[in-house]
């Protein structure tokens, strides 16, 4: 007896769109254990690699975490930052607020070293992602389980760059946009920001706080004013070379000081002093800043794993680079 065709149709769609949804699934989401055959040793290899460069140069830190962030907000976390400009493509990495990245030769000297012992497998972005939950650790910072397959673009453009990663002047409605448009909140917003107790930034991320706020000559009004005289002894009003440490006495450490600054007007970077603008924000700034940081740790390593996750390229999409700097 044949089946009525509108009932194997109904069968066929039980079986099978459950199966296309859990592929998908699969194919979307990152795991922990990732490489468990296909390379056990990646995160005692990636350890150690890195920890060789840290431990000769430990400000090699700070870059390196927001090496992270400058990746998965342009394209997702998919390595384009890593991306070398070609002869018909300026790429991410030759965009105005990539000029003070560094740390390049440690991703580098960490995949070569992942593709002597298993070769064409690690991605560039899984990389980045495990140098800069490493680098935090080793500066006294939290640590976060990285849960793993994410895979490499092919493409990587300046100007989305420019558009897209923000200015440190950013106020604080367009800072919550952007990163709502990344899938994060404010409560991510204030804790990633936590990010700049450690590393520097030059006179000119900060030097129109102290000499021309408004376009009139004046100074920042919602920043200290022994701090910005402070500054002003530093930095001249077209310095371009000089850096500052965002954290002044602990910039090499990951630790809470960064709320206490902030709650004191002495956030260095208007992005850091527009905390205070919001709510949400100005509340939790407050809360780690009175608390000494209670929650930060915790709260850092489940934020930079939600970061971590967007728009990542995982199953068969992309590729798995030979070379950080290149495409395939
Ligand atoms: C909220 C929006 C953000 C803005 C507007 C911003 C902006 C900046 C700027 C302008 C600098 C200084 C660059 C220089 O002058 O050399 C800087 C440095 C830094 N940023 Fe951010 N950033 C943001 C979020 C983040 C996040 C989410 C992280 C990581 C979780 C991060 C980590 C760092 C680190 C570690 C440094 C120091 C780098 C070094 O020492 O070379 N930033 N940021
Ligand atoms: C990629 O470009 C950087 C400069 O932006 C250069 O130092 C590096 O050598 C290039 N990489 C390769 C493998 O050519
Ligand atoms: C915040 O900055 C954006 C972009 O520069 C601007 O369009 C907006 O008007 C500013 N908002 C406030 C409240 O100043
Ligand atoms: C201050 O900013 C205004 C407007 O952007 C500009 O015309 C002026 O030249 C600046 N002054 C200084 C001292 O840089
Ligand atoms: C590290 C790096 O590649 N920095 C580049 C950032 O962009 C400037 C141009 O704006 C290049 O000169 C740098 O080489």
């Amino acid at each position: 007896m044949a089946l009525p065709r509108h009932f194997v149709v109904f069968i066929l769609q039980l079986i099978l769109v459950p199966l296309a949804f859990n592929l998908c699934n699969a194919s979307h989401g990152l795991k922990n254990g990732f490489y468990r055959k296909t390379c056990p040793k990646v995160e005692a290899i990636v350890r150690k690699k890195t920890a060789e460069y840290i431990s000769k140069a430990p400000t090699l830190a700070a870059p390196l975490l927001r090496m992270h962030f400058h990746d998965c907000a342009v394209r997702g976390c998919d390595a384009s930052v890593l991306l070398n400009s070609t002869q018909n493509n300026q790429a991410e990495r030759d965009a105005f607020p990539n000029q003070s990245l560094r740390g390049f030769q440690v991703i580098n000297g960490v995949k070569s070293a992942l593709e002597d012992k298993c070769p064409g497998v690690v991605s560039c972005a899984d990389i980045l992602a495990l140098v800069a939950r490493d680098v935090v650790s080793m500066i006294k910072g939290p640590h976060w389980k990285v849960p793993l397959g994410r895979r490499d673009g092919r493409v990587s453009i300046m100007d989305e760059a420019l558009n897209l990663l923000p200015p440190p002047f950013a106020n604080i409605s367009s800072l919550k946009q952007q990163f709502a448009s990344l899938g994060l909140n404010a409560k991510d917003l204030a804790v990633l920001s936590g990010g700049h107790t450690i590393g520097t930034a030059h006179c000119f991320s900060f030097s129109d706080r102290m000499y021309n706020f408004t376009g009139q000559g004046d100074t920042d009004p919602t920043m200290d004013p022994n701090y910005i005289a402070h500054l002003k002894k530093k930095c001249s009003p077209t310095d371009v070379t000089t850096i500052v440490e965002m954290d002044p006495g602990s910039f090499k450490t990951f630790d809470e000081k960064y709320y206490t600054l902030v709650a004191k007007r002495r956030g260095l970077l208007q992005s850091d002093a527009v905390l205070l603008d919001d709510i949400e924000t100005k509340a939790y700034v407050k809360q780690q800043a009175l608390t000494h940081g209670s929650t930060f740790f915790k709260d850092f390593g489940k934020s930079m794993v939600k970061m971590g996750k967007i728009g990542v390229l995982t199953g068969h999409a992309g590729e798995i680079r030979k070379h950080c700097d290149f495409v395939n």
